[in-house]
């Protein structure tokens, strides 16, 4: 089954568009939609609940605005709550810049295997359409540094928020970071989970997509300063390994090639049972 996240915030005049286009498809998958409202106050709730219709959809509510990583992070859990391990969750734009025509060739990719597809604004065959150029080459120097930082060189996207993960891998990551898995309140936050989960073994692709940034109302939510702010922590906490997966832990354990035990002895089973070599020199 495949449940799209959408984290909106004061999305209102976004709304009735995102879902003219969202509805069929999702009736199509048999998906379900749950809407993140992150403290709007411009009535987005009250627009979704109006244009959303027969659509099998859920709004969680920030009482007050907490920013998109927060929104993200409470979006994907509300998502594992109800998803088993090779169910898809896809996030998704609320601002109609994600193309959905885009979404046959990411499912396709993971249902031959892969844990992440991400749309790629910057893989050959991707373009972005309407922005200035200024943010345009600020956005593209933020994936080509994490690249290279990252070692995810053959992605050409980090920072997009379109993506299909597998329920499994976000749900093991979750179960290895807790609440420390969406540490960036902010945009920062996607590439922050994409390090997190490639760093432990996660398999990630890309679909080439082109965005147009034309069609949507409003402007964009992302603040400058607090972003630029957010990357030179991620980076920071990359260099100093706090991305990098404890090597114990559940997500470590999917891609190790020991066997961690499952039970270890207790102490008092390890009180009684002596070391072969003790055991022979007697
Ligand atoms: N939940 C939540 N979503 C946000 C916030 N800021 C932006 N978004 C959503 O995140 C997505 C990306 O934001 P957008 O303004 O389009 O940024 P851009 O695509 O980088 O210009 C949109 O769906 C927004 O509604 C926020 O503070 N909280
Ligand atoms: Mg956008």
């Amino acid at each position: 089954m495949i449940r799209f996240v959408i984290p909106a915030y004061n999305e209102a005049e976004n709304i009735p568009r995102l879902l003219a286009d969202l509805a069929p498809v999702a009736r199509n998958l048999g998906a379900r939609v749950i809407f993140v409202d992150d403290g709007s106050t411009d009535g987005t709730a009250e627009v979704i609940r109006e244009h959303a219709r027969d659509l099998h959809f859920a709004i969680v509510t920030h009482t007050v605005n907490r920013g998109l990583g927060t929104a993200i992070n409470t979006g994907i859990r509300a998502a594992l709550g109800e998803s088993s391990d090779d169910d898809a969750i896809v996030t998704l734009e609320a601002d109609t810049t994600s193309d959905l025509d885009d979404l046959p060739k990411m499912m396709e990719k993971f249902d031959a295997g892969a844990d992440i597809v991400l749309a790629s604004v910057y893989a050959p065959g991707g373009e972005i359409i309407g922005v200035a150029g200024w943010r345009l080459a600020a956005s593209k120097s933020v994936s080509n540094t994490f690249r290279y930082l990252g070692g995810l060189r053959q992605i050409h996207t980090l920072s997009s928020l379109y993506r299909v993960y597998r329920a499994g891998t976000l749900r093991r990551a979750a179960d290895t970071y807790g609440y420390l898995l969406v540490r960036e309140p902010g945009f920062a936050a996607n590439v922050e989970l994409l390090l997190k989960l490639y760093n432990a073994g996660a398999t990630v692709t890309e679909v080439p997509t082109i965005n147009d940034w034309r069609t949507r109302k409003g402007v964009s939510k992302m603040q400058l300063k607090p972003t630029v702010i957010a990357y030179g922590r991620l980076m920071a906490a990359h260099l100093v390994g706090r991305i990098q997966p404890p090597p114990v832990s559940p997500l470590a354990e999917a891609t190790a090639s020991f066997a961690v035990p499952r039970a270890l002895p207790t102490a008092v089973e390890a009180a009684e049972a002596p070391p072969a070599a003790v055991a022979q020199a007697r």
